[in-house]
């Protein structure tokens, strides 16, 4: 479509009226109107601000050869004041002020034909400052090794949990490794959630295993998760009550290898993700209702300064192994995102599609804010979805592929970690499983074989060893694939070994999996035939 301007627009407004325009173009619903000739038009259609500040709209009636036609208008507004500042050729601007609340609140504008156009304001509370531990309130310190699950929903509001030095590697038949909640503004600072599921686990069975459920039938109304590592979980974190985990914050946060949500709000709390790593998910982030759940649509959820990465897993909800979803698990009936400085990457599309409510991009409408994310993506041809480019006039997603998105992606993830040392000793060994012969692949094993197994440390693998009967078959696999989401990508330790040099029969394969301090995990064997 191409716009014909009678009236020169303002530089400054070029881009946000571009995106409005190209925006009006698919989005009409919320312009109404007498139809049939110009029609009313404000822009932009979605801001988001903080508390007490203040931003331009502007409205002008739009003609049928997309040319600015002068107009009278009035404003009212929600959550704020709006006030009439200029008309200039045939744009009419107002200036809205947000008020003391967060929020999702409406600018609208009437002409004199009593034609509306109606945007929509985020009102962004501003961020927790500094890190939870220093804030007022009761304090309680878990240290070293955790033999038990930490489950208490009776602490007093403020209570900050210390658990700096806190380490759980429990049982794999716990469901629920740590539940806080009992008051308002609790804070959970540190520790590490240590699964030791092999990555041939159903997702059935890891799709009940939860690192971090906040609430759980008691408040956590604006509980901060900071510092905390979830390794090999179902759910790094899930948010699990209506309301009652509104407004949380999880900031400084490692979840590695999960293998369903990274994050889970299936209730519609907003909240902030902010420097965070989201370490090989399955789906990133879930806003999916749970019955019970209740609308979103006035929530936001800000993730800010993160590392978002898909891992394709080898024991999945449907298709064929391995495979992944997507970043955004969401309903129409959930929260709306705003994105800043992330850096995302995929190594493949989503196994389900939208409608499975999958989106590898922002979802419809959902849209509040958006500034400068990457999106690395490392799949064959082009992107599966349409990422917006930008937003309101800023960059929104810029996509990087092949060797200089692989890069990118690794020094973004290098800066991560300088910038969050773990001073932590690693106590928890790999995570391993035969993938081929084991999920895949035949038994029968004749000529030259590749053999695949899929190994995953808290920290890193180091190698991994193939065995028949014990015994070692080739050296030990020191390289994990560089990227894809094939049994050849990431956490995939692929061994071409000659059958022959074993005699025909049958034999129990293994893999050993080291990690770089030394510790060692066996997986399940496998029964194979060695048929030359
Ligand atoms: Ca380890």
């Amino acid at each position: 479509m191409r716009w014909l301007w009678r009236s020169r627009v303002p530089a400054q407004l070029t881009g946000t009226l571009t995106a409005a325009l190209v925006l009006s173009c698919d989005h009409t619903s919320q312009i109404t109107g007498s139809g049939g000739g110009a029609r009313l038009v404000v822009s932009p259609q979605t801001v988001a601000l903080p508390e007490h500040q203040s931003t331009a709209f502007v409205a002008f009636d739009l003609g049928t050869a997309g040319d600015t036609i002068p107009v009278a208008v009035t404003w009212s507004a929600t959550g704020g004041t709006i006030s009439d500042s200029t008309t200039s050729q045939g744009l009419h601007y107002g200036r809205y002020t947000a008020g003391a609340r967060a929020g999702r609140f409406h600018v609208v504008a009437r002409d004199s034909r009593s034609d509306t156009a109606t945007a929509t304001v985020w009102t962004l509370a501003p961020p927790p400052a500094g890190a939870c531990l220093n804030q007022a309130g009761p304090s309680i310190t878990l240290s070293g090794a955790q033999t038990s699950t930490y489950d208490t929903t009776s602490l007093a509001s403020s209570t900050k949990i210390d658990a700096t030095t806190a380490q759980f590697p429990l049982d794999t038949s716990v469901n629920v490794v740590v539940r806080v909640g009992g008051g308002s503004g609790l804070c959970w600072s540190g520790g590490e959630i240590l699964g030791q599921f092999p990555p041939a686990t159903s997702w059935s069975t890891m799709h009940d295993k939860y690192g971090m459920i906040p609430g759980s039938q008691s408040s956590a109304v604006g509980v901060r998760i900071e510092n905390l590592t979830v390794f090999a979980y179902g759910k790094g974190v899930s948010f699990d009550d209506p309301g009652l985990d509104s407004g949380f914050t999880i900031r400084n946060a490692h979840f590695k290898y999960i293998r369903d949500d990274c994050v889970e709000d299936d209730f519609f709390n907003g909240g902030t993700i902010d420097s965070t790593f989201l370490d090989g998910c399955y789906d990133a982030v879930s806003s999916q209702e749970d019955p019970g759940a209740t609308q979103g649509v006035d929530n936001l959820i800000t993730i800010s300064n993160s590392l978002v990465r898909l891992q394709a897993l080898d024991s999945v909800y449907s298709g064929p192994v391995p495979n992944h979803n997507a970043f955004w698990k969401w309903s129409d009936l959930a929260p709306s995102l705003a994105l800043y400085n992330n850096v995302f990457r995929a190594d493949g599309p989503s196994e389900e599609g939208n409608g499975a409510r999958m989106y590898m991009a922002p979802p419809p409408g959902k849209l509040a804010d958006c500034k400068n994310n990457v999106m690395v993506w490392l799949g064959s041809g082009s992107y599966p979805e349409t990422l917006p480019t930008s937003f309101n006039g800023q960059p929104c997603f810029t996509i990087m592929t092949g060797a200089a998105g692989l890069q990118y992606w690794n020094n973004a993830v290098a800066q991560w970690q300088a910038a969050h040392p773990d001073p932590l000793p690693d106590v928890a060994p790999p995570i391993v499983s035969l993938f081929s012969p084991g999920i895949s692949g035949s038994t029968t094993l004749t000529g030259a074989v590749t053999i695949i197994a899929t190994a995953v440390d808290d920290r890193a693998v180091a190698g991994v060893q193939l065995q028949l009967n014990g015994q070692n078959i080739g050296a030990e696999v020191t390289q994990d694939g560089v990227s894809g989401d094939d049994m050849f990508g990431p956490t995939h330790y692929a061994l071409t070994w000659d059958s022959h040099g074993v005699a025909n029969g049958t034999y129990t394969l293994t893999a050993i999996a080291r990690d770089t301090a030394g510790q060692t995990t066996t997986s399940a064997g496998v029964t194979v035939t060695v048929s030359n």
